[in-house]
């Protein structure tokens, strides 16, 4: 197998996806990259703005990289604050790598959404298939950037896999300014005896993943036999559906004094509000065996053991 390289690695995804791919393929074939300088001890590393081709070119020439997981990308509630700039990096840079991999012979990762979904998509077990009308810039991006990889695959033959991923619970790196954050403060907040406010309302259910489920699922995918695979833009997944007072509920079992205010945030209310409340996985289940491991009381005991590690 050529060399790997992931982009935007230093985010919350890449923070866990490039070690657990040095472990399966070894160290010196799992190139890591990101804007900014690295931090040390992360093992092979270049600065790779996705936006600029010919610097991907060169790093994929050099290390002859033979399969891609592009990561960059400005999530939901920085890309309505900057929503140019979300639409460079999140479009510009999904081209430049799915062209990159056209040229270069590159199989490529590209983690969509439930942001590719909107107000006018059925809200429960939303199907693989169905209306597609998003209202933030984030989801628009990421439902053109679907259809771009179905492009790829179907005009090019470019090996392009996906998922249309729920918010993710880590106990790792800080998420990059999402909806879903919500989630992993609360753990934090927790842990530390500290009260906290939740910018979603109470009832507000969205689907969740804990990490080691996603990175599972994003290795699965990409080691799977082809033929089965019948949708290149991306794949539903999920392992559990929840809102910020069920999570508080489950959080209460490890720590009986947690307090949450609710103060809602206007902006990433109504981002929530467009979005699924929970997504049907059948095809993912069906075409490549997906099937997490953790459910919300397994991700909360798991959580508070890592975190509680962390600051001990
Ligand atoms: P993150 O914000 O934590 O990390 C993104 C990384 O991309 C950052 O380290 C940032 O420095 C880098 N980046 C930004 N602009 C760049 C550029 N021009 N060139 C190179 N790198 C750049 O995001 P994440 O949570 O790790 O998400 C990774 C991918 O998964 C994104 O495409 C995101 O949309 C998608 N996704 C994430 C979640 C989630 O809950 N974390 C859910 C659904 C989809
Ligand atoms: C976000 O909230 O922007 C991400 C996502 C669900 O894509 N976590």
């Amino acid at each position: 197998m050529r060399p790997i390289l992931v982009t935007g690695a230093l985010g919350q995804i890449g923070a866990e996806l490039v070690p657990a791919l040095q472990e399966r393929y070894g160290v010196e074939r799992v190139v890591a990259s990101d804007l900014r300088p690295c931090a040390p001890a992360i093992g092979l590393y270049e600065r790779l703005d996705c936006t600029e081709p010919q610097m991907i070119a060169d790093v994929i020439r050099r290390y002859d990289i033979g399969r891609v997981y592009h990561l960059a990308a400005l999530l939901s509630a920085v890309a309505e604050a900057r929503p140019q700039d979300a639409w460079n990096v999140n479009m510009g840079g999904l081209r430049n790598l799915l062209e990159a991999a056209r040229r270069f012979g590159c199989q490529l990762f590209f983690p969509s959404s439930i942001a590719a979904f909107g107000p006018s998509t059925p809200r429960r077990r939303t199907p693989q298939v169905t209306i597609q009308r998003p209202i933030t810039i984030y989801g628009v991006s990421k439902l053109a950037g679907e259809l771009l990889c179905d492009y790829y695959f179907n005009r090019f033959g470019v090996d392009v896999r996906g998922l249309r991923l729920p918010g993710l619970v880590s106990a790792g790196a800080a998420p990059g300014g999402g909806t879903t954050d919500y989630a992993v403060e609360m753990f934090h907040a927790a842990v530390r005896g500290e009260r906290y406010a939740c910018f979603l309302s109470a009832n507000t259910r969205l689907d969740m993943m804990y990490m080691p489920d996603a990175i599972s699922a994003i290795i699965e995918l990409m080691e799977a036999d082809a033929a089965p695979l019948r949708y290149r833009n991306a794949y539903n997944v999920t392992a559990m559906s929840i809102t910020p007072v069920e999570l508080v509920v489950e959080i209460r079992k490890h720590a009986p004094q947690f307090v949450v205010d609710f103060r809602v945030d206007p902006l990433r209310q109504s981002i929530a509000d467009s979005w699924p409340q929970s997504l049907d996985a059948n095809a993912a289940r069906e075409d490549w065996r997906f099937a997490p491991s953790f459910d919300l009381a397994a991700m909360t005991a798991d959580m508070f053991a890592r975190l509680s590690a962390k600051i001990a």
